[in-house]
């Protein structure tokens, strides 16, 4: 199919004509939009339907992510791109006199998740698609996302986001493979004369999961794969028995939010719910798919991969359990088998909190026939191991224990592979999170490091760099991302490194501008733009960042004759609504920024800006504006991080500590072109371990730290109402539990040389390109394709030359 631009004209005022019964010069931007996003799916519908079909034909194991969040960013120009139709999109819009850009924007950005987690789903996806890899999403289809975040008056303020208020333009309604869940009332396990139990219910509350499917569109090889996302309806034969708004909310409000914290113990029936709603629809329909394969059930785990992102879906294990013995009659020892050779599951943090832990009661009420089945592996995995290991496996592995049900350890017991997602990450599950499981099971942990894909944060956000890198080296790095390396070779090149210096400087224009509108705050674009984007958390540290700017501001204020490098801090962040203390943090940052902007004496020396509800829109703005990058996480504490790997991509020199995939980051880019600070994780554990660690004596010694903490309650920052003094409490009192104090004076160092270093626009730039020329390693192409040879065992199913080519790292 090559579309033409006068094919494209011609087809496009028809299709709007015909879903708005007037011309296309009278239709509104969204209706643009709606019109525009229908065509680019209609063109590609017949892939999808054949990408499907001829998995199917060639019975393809297929690979089925499941992910409580999905973070996909808008689609219009990811998808037009991929199929290799935007540019003639773009030029026949402007024949019309309409422009892509302005249409692209009244896209609703969908907030289906919370951060890295569901972002790196959907990077997933993409590579998925353009590996030619059979990959399906599986999630839910939140009614509203996480919510849309507000500034009054400094403070967070939560609203909700209803990014389907206007049409869904890329989503299939597809009845015809819905499923029943079933949630509570009694169930027993009777005999019958068949020779096998079955499970009776009653009393259930019964729950239609009806699947939304979007297309996940490949890079210019006609693939097309399926996110299916689940919404929770009351089934048709029951819709009598519903009177009222209150009887229909349990069903409803299954799928109605997210759940706005990923660490926190709020709602937590409602999102145990959740959990088991999306896990069953998933595996239900993914057990139906596998009938049409035609092969005996012993052969599930050559046909089917399932891949638990997080223990969010956990679930799936038991699921797949209950389904193999009450539905398909198999025996538990033939049922557990498959199970765990299907299932696999990636570790995403080690933070206690949000390692999910459901009462047992809870659970049993809920899920009954899910918890008897989670009881017998438990019952098992314990017999069998006891004698083996001792008394530790009941205290440090079981499922079930204290009256939780741990569900990590369902996920390492139930899986053949467990894996971080960058190589210190999972050398901490190995060495102390798991480290049991490790003994017993050495051979199913492996890692995985993160990856992004180049296609959104790359070619999309940054089109000139783009264009700079094709004329320098070719386009072959856009399907093989090694060959990005290639253009290490112009690092000595002075007319490229203007270039590359240009280009920063344009996106920096722009994202200035942008600034003015959105915020009212005048920036200088030749000041070092300083991004840290990513969710609010103590252990994340925008506190350290905010005690650095405090004292740049004081630095000033005392010697205001000094010549500074001018900065621009920005910041894009949520706190979970229910996280006092990252909220405070929010509060004293924007409070910061009043007291910063409007000094006078100040001037373009330093300017902060925390923009307004983060998220992948806003992302893509900033990043390929950043001179720096902000990673300054306790050592241990971020499994990886990958905005990381998106702002390196772009050129900024990344400002971290030796946490996640930096360590990575910093053996491909070379120490040099690197700011490195802070306490090693060694060192963190050791600390903890010696308990040595007194911050309050920090304060006391160290002057300039104490000047700054003061600040914080002093007075200095106008509009505070206890919030520096509860982070100051927290520093100082309360031993800082993130050593924010310890790390202080080397993140201070780390940034006077980012200070030096700037001022040499050359040598900046020479990194910068460095930094560009070795993120290829961190393509989500490759992460995909080693989860795929690895973990999944999937096939990549190419057709020709096109599409992303065999990978060679
Ligand atoms: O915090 C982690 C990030 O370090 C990581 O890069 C990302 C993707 O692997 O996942 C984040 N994460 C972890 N999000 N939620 C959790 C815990 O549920």
């Amino acid at each position: 199919m090559n579309l033409t631009v006068q094919e494209f004209i011609e087809e496009y005022k028809t299709q709007f004509q015909t879903m708005f019964a007037y011309s296309y010069e009278e239709g509104t931007t969204e209706q643009h939009y709606t019109a525009l996003g229908i065509f680019i799916k209609n063109y590609l519908s017949r892939h999808w339907k054949e990408t499907r079909e001829s998995y199917i034909k060639e019975g393809a194991k297929q690979v089925y992510y499941f992910s409580m969040e999905f973070l996909p960013g808008r689609q219009l120009r990811n998808n037009a791109y991929n199929l290799g139709i935007l540019d003639i999109i773009k030029e026949g819009l402007t024949e019309l006199d309409l422009s892509f850009d302005s249409i692209a924007e009244a896209e609703a950005d969908p907030a289906l998740g919370n951060g890295g987690l569901g972002r790196l789903a959907s990077c997933f996806m993409d590579s998925l698609a353009s590996l030619s890899i059979p990959g399906n999403g599986n999630g839910i289809r939140y009614q509203y996302g996480l919510f849309r975040q507000k500034f009054v008056d400094g403070y967070q303020v939560e609203v909700p986001e209803n990014w389907l208020r206007n049409r869904n333009v890329w989503e299939t309604r597809n009845n015809k493979s819905t499923c029943l869940v079933r949630f509570g009332g009694n169930v027993w396990l009777e005999p019958n004369d068949k020779g096998y139990y079955e499970a009776k219910y009653e009393n259930t509350l019964n729950v239609l999961a009806v699947p939304y499917d979007t297309p996940m569109v490949g890079y210019r090889n006609n693939k097309v794969n399926n996110l299916r996302l689940w919404s929770a309806e009351i089934p048709v034969e029951e819709e009598a028995n519903y009177h009222t708004l209150d009887e229909i909310q349990p069903i409803s409000e299954i799928t109605q939010v997210l759940y706005p914290d990923d660490s926190n113990y709020e709602g937590q029936l409602l999102r145990l719910k959740q959990e088991y709603f999306m896990v069953s629809a998933g595996v239900q329909s993914i057990i139906r798919h596998f009938r049409k394969y035609n092969v005996p059930r012993k052969n599930i785990p050559d046909k089917i991969a399932i891949h638990i992102n997080d223990t969010h879906p956990a679930l799936a294990i038991p699921e797949l359990m209950r389904i193999l013995m009450d539905e398909e009659h198999l025996t538990w020892d033939q049922a557990w088998e498959i199970t765990q050779k299907t299932c696999s599951y990636t570790n995403h943090t080690i933070l206690r909190e949000a390692l999910e832990k459901w009462p047992i009661d809870m659970m049993k009420e809920l899920l009954p026939r899910i918890y008897m089945i989670i009881e017998e592996i438990n019952r098992r995995f314990v017999d069998y191991h006891l004698p083996l290991y001792g008394e530790r496996i009941t205290w440090q592995t079981a499922i079930l224990q204290n009256g939780v049900v741990n569900m990590a350890h369902l996920a390492v017991i139930g899986s053949h592979s467990v894996n971080g997602v960058a190589k210190l990450h999972t050398d901490i599950l190995m060495s102390d999170v798991l480290k049991d499981f490790f003994e017993i099971y050495p051979e199913r942990f492996n890692n995985k490091t993160n990856g992004i894909t180049q296609r959104r944060w790359v070619h999309l956000a940054n089109p000139e760099l783009t264009a700079l890198i094709d004329e320098k080296i070719g386009e072959e790095w856009k399907r093989n991302p090694a060959e990005l390396k290639v253009f290490k070779g112009f690092e000595q090149d002075e007319e490229t490194l203007k270039q590359v210096a240009e280009i920063k400087l344009n996106n920096k224009k722009r994202l200035a501008d942008y600034i003015e509108e959105v915020k009212g705050i005048q920036v200088n674009p030749r000041a070092l733009f300083d991004v840290q984007i990513k969710r609010l958390h103590a252990y994340k540290r925008q506190h350290l960042n905010a005690l650095h700017i405090l004292h740049r501001y004081l630095e000033i204020k005392r010697n205001p004759d000094k010549e500074v490098v001018p900065r621009v801090f920005i910041f894009g962040a949520k706190a979970a609504p229910s996280y006092v203390y990252a909220k405070q943090i929010i509060k004293v940052i924007n409070s910061i920024a009043d007291l910063v902007n409007n000094d006078p004496d100040i001037g373009d020396k330093l300017k902060v800006v925390f923009f307004e509800n983060y998220g992948v829109s806003l992302a893509e703005k900033i990043i390929p504006a950043a001179d720096i990058g902000e990673q300054i996480s306790l050592a241990s504490m971020e499994a990886s991080g990958t905005s990381n790997m998106k702002l390196m991509a772009n050129g900024a020199l990344t400002m971290a500590t030796l946490d996640g995939a930096n360590i990575e980051i910093k053996d491909f880019v070379g120490e040099d072109n690197i700011f490195i600070f802070g306490l090693t994780d060694k060192e963190v554990y050791e600390l903890k371990a010696n308990q040595s660690y007194q911050s309050k004596e920090l304060y006391e010694t160290n002057e300039q730290l104490r000047r700054v903490l003061d600040a914080l309650k002093d007075g200095t920052i106008p509009g505070l109402n206890g919030e520096g003094s509860a982070i100051f409490d927290s520093l100082v009192h309360y031993n800082d539990e993130y050593f924010v104090l310890k790390d202080f004076e080397s993140y201070v160092d780390a940034q006077n040389r980012a200070d030096a270093l700037y001022a040499k626009p050359m040598e900046w730039t020479r990194k910068s390109l460095l930094n560009i020329a070795s993120s290829a390693p961190f393509s989500a192409d490759y992460t995909i394709k080693r989860y795929a040879d690895d973990i999944w065992k999937v096939k990549q199913y190419f057709t020709g030359d096109e599409g992303v080519q065999p990978l060679d790292e």
